[in-house]
C-alpha cells in the first residue's frame, strides 16, 4: 500500500515490520549502538507475546537490523519479555535486566547474558537459569513492579543498585531502590526513593546526573559525590505516567547514603511538573555513551492513526507561537502544534499540542523543526521545550511537501532574521538497510 508506505519514519527507527513500544537496553558495545524494543513478532499491535527486537548502527542513524533477542519461552515470562535495561561492569560485560510477565501475569525481574561477548552484535542471548532474581516485595502489587534501571555502583559497601517504578494503595507513584553484589541476589534497600502522591503507576523510571554540557555517567558521579560532595551535579528522575502516557521529570539530589531523591522544587516535582515532550513521546531510556562522552535518550513515539488506514487523509500540521500577556501582566511565549488540521480523517487523535517556553531578555525566539514522513518534531529556544506529533497526511507527500512561513501578528511586530531549510536524505535508511 503506497500510502503506508510513505508513512514510514525516514530518520527515527522503526522494525522492519510489526509493533514496536519501549526502548530497551540501550548500549554502547564494541564500537556499535544496540537498540533493543518492545516488539510483537506476530503483528501491528501490542499483544501478550511481547519479545525484545533488536538493531545496532555505529552511528545512530543506520540500523541494522538483527534477529529477535528474547522471546517469551520461559514460565517466569511467557505472557511478555517486558521493558529493561543493559548495565555494563568494569570489565566490559553487560548485564540485562528486564521485566517478565510470569505465568500467572506476576510481573517478575530477570537477568540474562550475551552468550558470546566477543560478538559485537550481540546477537544471541542467554536468559540467567535461576530466574527470576526479583518478586514483588510484601504490600507491592504484583502487577506493579517494572521496568528495571541501569545500575550504577556504590563503593560505600561495594554494592550495584538499581531503582524500580511502583505504586501504592493510595495511588502514588514510588520508587523503590535494590542493591546487589552479584546481580543475582538482591536486597531492597528500605525506605522509597521517591514517591508523589496522586500519579498512578511509574512505568520506565530513569535516573541520571547531569551538570555542564556532557554526559555523566551514573557510578562516577556517586564516586565523586562521597569524594567531594558532587559539585553542582542533579540528578534527573524521570517516570512514565501510565495515567496519562506522558514522560515526566524533575531536577534534584540523589542522596545514596540515606537512598533519597529529593527534588530541587517540590511544587513541580515527578509527575506534576516538567515533560521531556508536550506532543507523543513515551517509555523512554537514557544511556551514557562512553565514546562521545554524552547521555543519549530514546522516547517510543507511538502511533496515532487509526487502525484502518485507509480513509481519506489531508494536509496541514501547523508548528507556532505566540506571546500573550499572562495574568500577572508579564509576557509568555506559547510554543504548539496544531495537529488539528494534518489530515481530513476524524478517527485520528488530532489534538493541540505544547506549553509556555521561556525567552529571556535580549534572546531572539528559534524554533528547530524535524519533518520525517509521519512525524513532525520540534524544538523550541534550542530544546527549551520539545513537541512531537504523528501526522498522517496524503496531499503534502514528495514533492508535494513544502514549508510555509506566515506571520498573523495583527498588533506587534514580527521579523524573521534566519530561516534555513534542509532537505534530508528520508531514503538513507531504507537503503543501507536493504543492501545488507
Ligand atoms: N511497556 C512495557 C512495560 C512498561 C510499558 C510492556 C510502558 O514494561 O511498563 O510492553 O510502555
Amino acid at each position: 500500500n503506497a500510502m503506508l508506505q510513505w508513512q514510514r519514519t525516514g530518520f527515527h527507527f522503526q522494525p522492519e515490520k510489526n509493533w514496536m513500544n519501549d526502548p530497551n537496553g540501550p548500549v554502547y558495545y564494541k564500537g556499535w549502538y544496540h537498540l533493543f524494543y518492545q516488539y510483537n513478532p506476530d503483528g501491528a499491535i501490542w499483544g501478550n507475546k511481547i519479545a525484545w527486537g533488536h538493531a545496532a548502527s555505529r552511528d545512530l542513524l543506520r540500523w541494522r537490523h538483527l534477529p529477535v533477542a528474547m522471546s517469551p519461552d520461559q514460565w517466569y515470562d511467557i505472557n511478555g519479555v517486558w521493558s529493561g535495561s543493559a548495565t555494563v561492569l568494569p570489565d566490559g560485560r553487560i548485564v540485562m535486566l528486564y521485566t517478565g510477565s510470569t505465568n500467572a501475569s506476576v510481573q517478575v525481574q530477570c537477568l540474562a547474558f550475551p552468550t558470546d561477548p566477543s560478538d559485537p552484535l550481540l546477537i544471541n542471548w542467554t536468559k540467567y537459569e535461576n530466574n527470576p532474581v526479583m518478586y514483588p516485595p510484601p504490600g507491592v502489587g504484583e502487577k506493579d513492579f517494572r521496568d528495571p534501571t541501569t545500575a550504577w555502583f556504590d563503593g560505600s559497601d561495594d554494592t550495584w543498585r538499581l531503582v524500580i517504578g511502583s505504586k501504592d494503595d493510595h495511588h502514588a507513584g514510588m520508587v523503590m531502590t535494590y542493591k546487589t553484589k552479584d546481580f543475582i541476589d538482591y536486597e531492597l534497600v528500605p525506605g522509597l526513593l521517591h514517591r508523589v502522591p496522586g500519579t498512578g503507576m511509574w512505568e520506565c523510571i530513569d535516573l541520571y546526573p547531569v551538570g555542564g554540557l556532557r554526559g555523566i555517567d551514573m557510578t562516577e558521579a556517586v564516586a565523586a559525590a562521597s569524594n567531594n560532595g558532587g559539585g553542582d551535579v542533579l540528578h534527573v528522575m524521570k517516570e512514565s505516567s501510565d495515567d496519562d502516557r506522558h514522560d515526566y521529570y524533575a531536577l534534584g539530589r540523589y542522596d545514596a547514603a540515606k537512598n533519597t531523591w529529593t527534588p530541587l522544587d517540590s511544587d513541580a516535582d515527578v509527575g506534576i511538573g516538567l515533560r521531556y515532550d508536550w506532543g507523543k513521546f513515551y517509555a523512554s531510556k537514557t544511556f551514557y555513551d562512553p565514546s562521545k562522552k554524552r547521555r543519549v535518550l530514546w522516547g517510543w513515539v507511538g502511533e496515532t492513526d487509526s487502525e484502518h488506514a485507509d480513509v481519506a487523509k489531508g494536509w496541514a500540521t501547523g508548528v507556532y507561537f505566540y506571546v500573550a500577556r499572562g495574568l500577572d501582566g508579564g509576557l509568555r511565549t506559547h510554543f504548539c502544534h496544531d495537529e488539528t488540521r494534518s489530515s481530513h480523517a476524524n478517527d485520528i487523535v488530532k489534538r493541540v499540542v505544547g506549553n509556555i517556553v521561556p525567552v529571556l531578555d535580549g534572546e531572539e525566539f528559534s524554533v528547530r523543526v524535524l519533518v520525517d514522513h509521519s512525524i513532525v518534531e520540534s524544538f523550541a529556544m534550542g530544546g527549551r521545550l520539545t513537541a512531537t506529533s504523528r501526522v498522517y497526511p496524503t496531499e503534502a507527500i514528495y514533492a508535494n511537501a513544502g514549508v510555509y512561513l506566515f506571520n498573523n501578528a495583527t498588533s506587534a511586530r514580527v521579523n524573521v532574521t534566519r530561516l534555513v531549510v534542509h532537505e534530508m536524505d528520508s531514503s538513507y535508511n531504507q537503503a543501507y538497510m536493504t543492501s545488507l
